[in-house]
């Protein structure tokens, strides 16, 4: 049993995680599409911001329903993102430079093009037909009829959980869209096939895997009406879909099938949506051989309504809460994925920053040195480490995602107020993450030399790398320090973790503790300049500010609008 803090030697405790969309990193064909060429051309930009691991959201053969969360075939690159020689040479490219690969997969469900689900659906005795959940109609009602779903279920995109098959005349489960069919992972053939897709990709270098939706491979059988009235971010613990009775089972299979099969200790990150932080604390602790961390999203949440798109004031007192509760439920033996922001979330400096354009870039420092600064390890998505913000999206054509536009269409039927889920959607909507990456400031941001998927953000032209590249005070090089601290300090790793003026609005404050030594940081959420109600006689080692010239006017007792610090000191009492 690892006690609290006793030193984890995992090489990924110290890592900082760069998760890369690959169809909006870097286009080298000019297709307007970004590919795996693009990424290998960038290798140097994400070795020099000091990141030690690159996550690639999913590049295999998809119809693209779901920008590749949808997957045809496990083994293969989609000839829009490149070739699987391509892959080889993204992998050793990374490994070259003392870098590593973690591979996207998505196993919980895969895309309706998919052999597997293409024979399934033939009949109701083919080898694959329980390779999928199918369900005959509710008793007492014909298929198609409505209200003859098998259950009442509702999947994450709003829409029902089950499509009828007319030619087999059952439906078939989908938590996704219809075009996403479930796998069944009570079938131990699916789950073999699946291990050993993983231990394909193992045996071309990869060195972990980041696993989509994996809480949801366990389902509560027999499958029954869900009682909760549950949404994507917002069902409760326990929802029938989520966290069923075998996940722990399963996790643990997987590990002793793939990770058993190699000598390299690898990166396994389980995406769980809705999972409770004690849950994620058996999850994660080695002792239970399962896995190394989970994505959570209870911080997600603080700044969402009744629905996913329903943006509401949020406190920052609830997001310390949260916050502070994942890093006590972990602290002992768990360990947490520390992130503001994915393919899935809005940009962090538009969400949790100042609306003041002139903070942009003070907020986008302050945001990261809280996280990164946290127990757990850190991810930055594609462009957070420019401060790339939100898009001035207008129109419901603007966007790109099958999430907007059924989200708009239920949104029509429900209430029938789309301004309502139109400003939700420009607030939260995946696709403010998803427009390109802003190299520089020529035409479309150096993304394409054609015309991109998805809109360049205006801003691009103040808003880039290569601007940042070359200026120490940039957002880009802070990342790259608060990198460096981590790399540098076993307190930033494995220090224990202690949340300071629980009730303040304005101020998170927390120290770190690890032997002797002791930071503290202290950050302001607001535009204004208000006092710390630390000793600050306590701390008299400034280790690192998000304002270029050290202490403002005020000196250690008061902070600038959306200033953190970070201090050090010496303890004698541990
Ligand atoms: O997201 C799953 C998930 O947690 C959803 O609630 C997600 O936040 C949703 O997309 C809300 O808009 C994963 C992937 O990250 C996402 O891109 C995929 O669309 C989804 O699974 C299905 O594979
Ligand atoms: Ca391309």
């Amino acid at each position: 049993m690892t006690s609290p803090g006793q030193a984890m030697t995992e090489w990924w405790r110290n890592a900082v995680v760069y998760q890369v969309y690959p169809r909006s990193f870097a286009d080298s064909n000019g297709d307007g599409i970004g590919d795996l060429p693009g990424v290998i051309a960038k290798l140097d930009y994400l070795k020099s911001l000091g990141v030690d691991v690159l996550w690639l959201s999913p590049f295999y053969p998809s119809p693209q329903v779901d920008n590749g969360y949808d997957i045809s075939d496990y083994r293969g690159v989609d000839p829009m993102f490149g070739t699987l020689d391509d892959l080889d040479a993204l992998i050793a490219g990374l490994h070259s430079r003392g870098m590593k690969f973690m591979t996207d997969i998505v196993i919980n469900h895969t895309s309706d093009q998919h052999p597997w689900f293409t024979e399934s659906r033939k009949n109701r005795t083919n080898a694959k037909r329980d390779w999928y959940i199918w369900r005959s109609a509710r008793a007492g009602h014909t298929p198609g009829a409505p209200g003859a779903e098998p259950t009442n279920w509702v999947g994450f995109f709003g829409e029902k959980a089950w499509t009828l098959d007319e030619e087999s005349g059952e439906y078939y489960m989908h938590l996704f869209c219809k075009e996403q069919p479930d796998l069944n992972w009570e079938n131990a053939d699916v789950r073999q096939e699946l291990y050993a897709m993983m231990r394909w990709w193992l045996a071309r270098g990869v060195d972990g895997f980041r696993m989509d939706v994996i809480n949801l491979i366990s389902k509560t059988y027999p499958l029954a009406d869900s009682t909760t009235k549950t949404s994507a971010t917002h069902f409760e613990a326990g929802a029938l879909f989520a966290g069923g009775p075998r996940l722990g089972e399963f996790l643990a299979e997987m590990r002793r099938e793939v990770n058993g099969s190699t000598d390299k200790v690898l990166l396994t990150v389980g995406e769980m949506p809705g999972t409770v932080a004690s849950d994620a604390a058996g999850y994660t602790n080695p002792d239970n051989s399962q896995i190394d961390m989970i994505f959570q999203f209870e911080h997600m949440d603080i700044d969402r309504g009744t629905g996913r798109y329903d943006p509401i004031p949020w406190r920052l007192t609830d997001l310390k809460r949260t916050l502070g509760r994942w890093q006590d439920a972990l602290a002992g033996t768990g360990w947490n994925s520390l992130y503001w922001g994915n393919h899935d979330q809005s940009r962090p400096v538009s969400r949790f920053g100042s609306a003041r354009l002139e903070l942009r870039e003070h907020s986008a420092k302050m945001l990261a040195t809280v996280l990164h600064l946290h127990r757990g390890t850190p991810y930055i998505y594609q462009g957070e480490e420019l401060g790339m913000a939100n898009y001035p999206f207008e129109t419901l054509e603007d966007f790109d995602d099958v999430d907007a536009y059924n989200s708009y269409r239920i949104a029509q039927t429900d209430t029938g107020d789309t301004e309502a889920i139109l400003a939700g959607l420009r607030h939260l909507g995946r696709d403010n993450s998803r427009t390109p990456m802003q190299w520089d400031a020529t035409t479309n941001a150096g993304f394409t030399t054609g015309t991109p998927w998805l809109p360049v953000n205006p801003n691009h032209v103040d808003v880039n790398a290569a601007v940042q590249i070359n200026d120490a005070g940039s957002v880009f090089h802070h990342y790259r320090r608060l990198i460096g601290l981590r790399h540098a300090l076993d307190t930033v790793s494995l220090g224990s973790f202690e949340m300071l003026l629980p009730e303040d609005e304005t101020i998170y404050a927390f120290t770190r503790t690890h032997g002797s030594e002791q930071l503290l940081v202290v950050a302001n959420f607001s535009d204004n300049e208000p006092e710390v109600p630390l000793d600050a006689a306590d701390w008299n080692q400034l280790v690192m500010t998000t304002y270029p010239d050290g202490l403002g006017p005020g000196g250690p007792t008061r902070l600038r609008p959306r200033e953190a610090r970070i201090y050090r000191r010496r303890t004698t009492t541990h």
